[in-house]
Parts: structure tokens; C-alpha cells; sequence
């Protein structure tokens, strides 16, 4: 019985996702797909993502028997080949299946709350930085799977991050092109000297501010941890150096779209400081 409703379930997807060598566009699983030769691609935000045969990733549902799971993955002949904490497992089929077959197979069943083919654009996207791979644990998709939001984006230059800490090393080579310059108050700018040009309360501070010392010089003091937040934050990504950050833009300038990477300023408080309540209560 349970065999007779897999073959069904198979030919459904074959009438549903039926293919031929030379495929335009076509949708499955609510999904865009198109190809050329034999290569499948998903059809994302306008962007192609070339599709990984034999690759696929499902959530089942919570309450889904071990033994359905084992008899749909059975109908396909895939297996499990990992779980992640998220409860996403990846899964191997014949790569001689049709992937949108495969898909709808999935996607139709009960027992399954998400089904994706596996783009090799999401894994390419891994960053050749230096610590990425050994270090940088929270960033990889089973916590904050930053690769899948650095598709979308690698961090806006519009987009200026204080890092309220103990300052940022001014020349390291993976936060450089990424301070933040308050242009007003530069030369370049037209910023006058003992004047506040932008009108922001604070009298010629072209790149940040030091509340402990009440100083616009702000790279004199050289912080350990404020360099290593601003690195996690937004240290150049894919640049083969120290590490990747969330929304420091991509290295080699191919994923991301426009983004170059988020602006920092550094904003001097040390731990213990007075100021530093005053601060959060009131910036
Ligand atoms: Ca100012
Ligand atoms: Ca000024
Ligand atoms: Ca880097």
C-alpha cells in the first residue's frame, strides 16, 4: 500500500514537474527553475543559483513518524547524510533523478514543513577568510547561517555601526576601508576648525568621539576588544585575511549586490566608566 502511494506520489511529480533536456522556465514546489544542458538552476530575486544534484534539504514535521520518514526517503532511494541543530537535514539521492522530481516528491508529502534544493551558490558563498572555517562557528547555517543573508546582502556603506567600546585599531587591514569619515568636519569636506560643522553636538570630530578622554581623537588609543567587536561586526568578508564580518562587505565584490560594507565609528567609553550609563540611558 504504502509503495502503490509512493509510485503515485511519483508519477504526480512527474506529471507536475515534467522536464526534458532542455528546460525552459518552469515552477515546482512554488519555486522558479530553468536550465541550460544539463545544469539546473533556481530562479532567486532575479539571480540564478546553479543547483547541486543528488542534494537536497528537508525539515520534517516535529511530529513525523521515523518510519514514514523512512519509507518517503526510501521512494527516492535518498539517505540522511546530516541533521543540524535546526532540525534541517541535508539528504543524498541518485543524481541520476530528476532534481524537481525529487522536489515535488517532498514538498507534496506531509511529513515535510521545507524542502530546497541545494544551491552551489550558498555553499560557494563560504568566505576564504583566514579564521572563517576554524573560528568563526556561530556565523555557519546551523546558528546564524550568515552565508544565506550575505546573498541578500554583505552590509551597506549607508549604513554606519558605532562600536561604543575601547576604539578601533586605525590601520588593521581587515577594518581600514570601513571607517567611518564625518565629512563636514573634514578639510575636504569644508569643516572649519572650533566649529561644529554638522551641528551634532560635538565640536571637530571627523571620525567618532572619546567620552573618556572628551576627545575627537579617537585613534590614539588603540582597543583590543573594541577592534575585535568591530571585526566581528564588519571586517571585510572573502578577503582571504583575519575574518569574516557579518556586514563588512564581500571581498571580491561578487555577492552582495552594491554593498561594500557597513561604515564603523568608533565611540570610546572604557569598562567601569561613568560615562557609559550616561550613555545608554541617553546617546
Ligand atoms: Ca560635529
Ligand atoms: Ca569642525
Ligand atoms: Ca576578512
Amino acid at each position: 500500500m504504502r509503495i502503490g502511494a509512493c509510485l503515485i506520489i511519483l508519477a504526480i511529480s512527474v506529471l507536475l514537474c515534467a522536464t526534458s533536456e532542455s528546460r525552459s522556465e518552469e515552477t515546482c514546489c512554488g519555486r522558479g527553475f530553468t536550465s541550460s544542458g544539463d545544469t539546473l538552476f533556481q530562479i532567486s530575486r532575479g539571480q540564478l543559483y546553479e543547483i547541486v544534484p543528488g542534494r537536497m534539504s528537508v525539515r520534517f514535521e516535529p511530529d513525523a513518524a521515523a518510519s514514514s520518514i523512512d519509507s518517503l526517503n526510501s521512494s527516492v532511494t535518498a539517505s540522511e547524510l546530516v541533521t543540524f541543530g535546526s532540525g534541517l537535514t541535508v539528504l543524498a539521492y541518485p543524481d541520476t533523478l530528476d532534481p524537481l522530481d525529487v522536489l515535488d516528491t517532498y514538498c507534496g508529502s506531509p511529513l515535510v514543513e521545507l524542502a530546497e534544493l541545494v544551491p552551489v551558490a550558498k555553499w560557494a558563498s563560504n568566505p576564504n577568510d583566514t579564521y572563517y572555517s576554524s573560528r568563526q562557528w556561530d556565523m555557519k547555517p546551523s546558528h546564524m547561517d550568515a552565508c544565506s543573508a550575505w546573498e541578500i546582502s554583505a552590509g551597506d556603506t549607508a549604513v554606519v555601526i558605532a562600536v561604543i567600546d575601547d576604539g578601533i585599531l586605525s590601520d588593521h587591514e581587515d577594518l581600514e576601508r570601513a571607517l567611518w569619515v564625518n565629512w563636514p568636519e573634514t578639510e575636504q569636506g569644508g569643516g572649519s576648525d572650533d566649529v561644529d560643522d554638522d551641528g551634532n553636538g560635538y565640536m571637530d570630530d571627523p571620525y567618532g568621539w572619546d567620552f573618556h578622554a572628551n576627545s575627537s581623537d579617537v585613534y590614539s588609543v588603540v582597543g583590543d576588544h573594541g577592534t575585535s567587536v568591530a571585526g566581528i561586526a564588519d571586517a571585510i568578508t572573502n578577503n582571504g585575511t583575519g575574518v569574516a564580518g557579518v556586514a563588512g562587505g564581500w571581498g571580491d565584490g561578487t555577492l552582495g549586490g552594491s554593498s561594500g560594507g557597513c561604515r564603523l565609528m568608533p565611540v570610546l567609553v572604557w569598562p567601569g566608566d561613568p560615562t557609559l550609563p550616561r550613555l545608554v540611558r541617553d546617546p
